[in-house]
């Protein structure tokens, strides 16, 4: 047996990680090794990221987990946020920096590609929800010029960077809006109309792979590590969600999942996709998971919320730490209405706390203080807000489904937030698992041990085995 050391890198939008699974005489341990800084900022053109920031980090924790792992490296895994995406030139280089999918560009590329193709159409053909971050419109927002030019995924070009083959893996390619549903005889792919309506040459469409595909080798400066020697590269579920929802160690049918991040993704797993009139209606999405499954979930407005309070609060002068905040929260008063945390204008960035109450103000509800010193009162605001549209969400998952669920499994950042649990636990009733903070991490190891080390064909989902077995045995402290 193979006994090196395996790297996952989880790309957010407010941290990136590189972690570390090494065999060590009491069994597989995970350690994170390099953590960095990540946002989106603003330029003249337009909401981006910065990726040369982004590359330099891993760089550093690559280098760092080749020092640590003196038994070498097998091989790496990218997974990340979804639906943004790089363009690259004749040399394969990207052409400028990528485009935060908060970018307001996509809301006149969102009406003129709904005129040429009706929501209804794509909805039809992709089993997505219809959202405008989708790569579909974004890849539209370009020029005609850019447009004729391969692009990739991010995880996928980082992937492509180290020298790997450019691919889309096909988790994230459902995020896309792009592909075709899934069926029983095909894993999707693309859609030609769809394809062709966004005026894009199937030439600049990547290949379609499954999640836990070997695209190559490391090659470059980081490959004359001798940690690095013969390092493969792997395509896990290259989207964090998918990866996310992959390490959740229940074979059962009882359960629902909140991944509560920047986003809070609030649905259920299935074994097919349900496109069914109210999952229409209601606008929910069917994307591709591991192991053949459906993650059929909603995207909520998350912890976005309170992050960009904290900002505006920050810019003002104050300072406010997360956990107090909660802590202090729990004891506010909160009004007896909720906010509508999936209004549009609060997924945009900026001037956050007055956002929320221009929104009241339109409801002709009493507004809040938007003065750091009521932080807490604002958070429990934000908190119960978020716990009863979970709690909507949720119920309609159940009818959409016919499911019953008993249990709720919450990963992710958020899922540190005991407040929030509670009144999650209340507007749901459902029993709170916390299934831990690095879900995507820990999804990311078990579809690479899933294709590394594959377990009897008869598992219906070898990758949550996997991960089963990384918690079993300890992996994560
Ligand atoms: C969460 C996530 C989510 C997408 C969003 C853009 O990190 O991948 O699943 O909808 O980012």
């Amino acid at each position: 047996t193979d006994l090196r050391a395996l790297v996952a890198i989880d790309l957010g939008a407010e941290s990136c990680r590189v972690s570390l699974m090494r065999w060590t005489g009491l069994g597989p341990r995970i350690e994170l090794v390099h953590r960095f800084p990540n946002g989106a900022s603003e330029t003249a053109d337009g909401l981006h990221w910065n990726l040369e920031r982004i590359m330099v980090g891993l760089d550093l924790g690559l280098r760092k987990a080749a020092q640590i792992a003196t038994e070498g490296i097998r091989s790496i895994a990218i997974d990340g946020w979804g639906v943004d995406y790089v363009r690259l030139g004749a040399d394969g280089k990207p052409v400028a920096e990528p485009f935060c999918y908060r970018d307001e560009r996509t809301v006149v590329a969102e009406h003129t590609l709904n005129a040429r193709l009706s929501p209804e159409r794509m909805r039809e053909i992709t089993g997505i929800g219809i959202l405008r971050i989708n790569t579909a419109y974004q890849l539209f927002a370009d020029s005609a010029e850019l447009r004729a030019l391969p692009w990739l995924n991010l995880p996928e070009y980082i992937l492509y960077a180290l020298g790997g083959r450019p691919v889309s893996e096909r988790t994230l390619a459902s995020h896309t809006q792009m592909l075709s549903m899934p069926t029983p005889t095909s894993h999707g792919e693309w859609s030609e109309e769809i394809v062709r309506e966004l005026d894009v040459p199937a030439s600049a469409m990547p290949e379609l792979v499954d999640p836990g595909t070997d695209v190559g080798q490391l090659t470059g400066p980081l490959a004359e590590l001798p940690a690095f020697a013969n390092t493969r590269l792997i395509a896990p579920c290259t989207h964090d969600t998918a990866s996310a929802i992959a390490a959740i160690p229940d074979a059962a049918d009882d359960w629902a999942y909140i991944s509560s991040g920047t986003w809070s993704l609030v649905g259920a797993l299935l074994l097919e996709p349900n496109n069914a009139a109210r999952a229409r209606e209601e606008n929910f999405t069917n994307l591709i998971g591991a192991d053949n499954t459906i993650c059929f979930h909603k995207n909520v407005n998350g912890m976005w919320l309170l992050r960009q309070c904290m900002e505006t609060w920050a810019a003002e002068g104050a300072t406010i730490e997360i956990g107090a905040l909660v802590e202090a929260a729990a004891q506010a008063s909160v009004p007896a209405y909720v906010l509508d945390v999936d209004d549009p204008d609060l997924l945009l960035s900026g001037r956050m706390p007055q956002r929320i109450n221009a929104q009241l103000h339109r409801r002709n509800l009493p507004e809040l203080s938007t003065h750091p010193d009521d932080a807490p009162a604002m958070a429990a605001f934000l908190f119960q807000s978020l716990a009863a549209r979970y709690g909507v969400v949720l119920r309609s998952v159940q009818e959409i489904t016919g499911k019953t669920f008993r249990k709720l499994y919450i990963m992710g950042g958020g899922s540190q937030n005991q407040l929030l649990n509670r009144l999650t636990a209340e507007a749901t009733g459902l029993e709170v698992i916390r299934a831990g903070t690095e879900c995507s991490t820990l999804g990311n190891f078990a579809v690479q041990l899933s294709t590394l080390e594959p377990k009897a064909a008869t598992e219906t989902r070898p990758s949550a085995r996997w991960a089963a077995t990384l918690r079993d045995m300890g992996a994560i402290s």
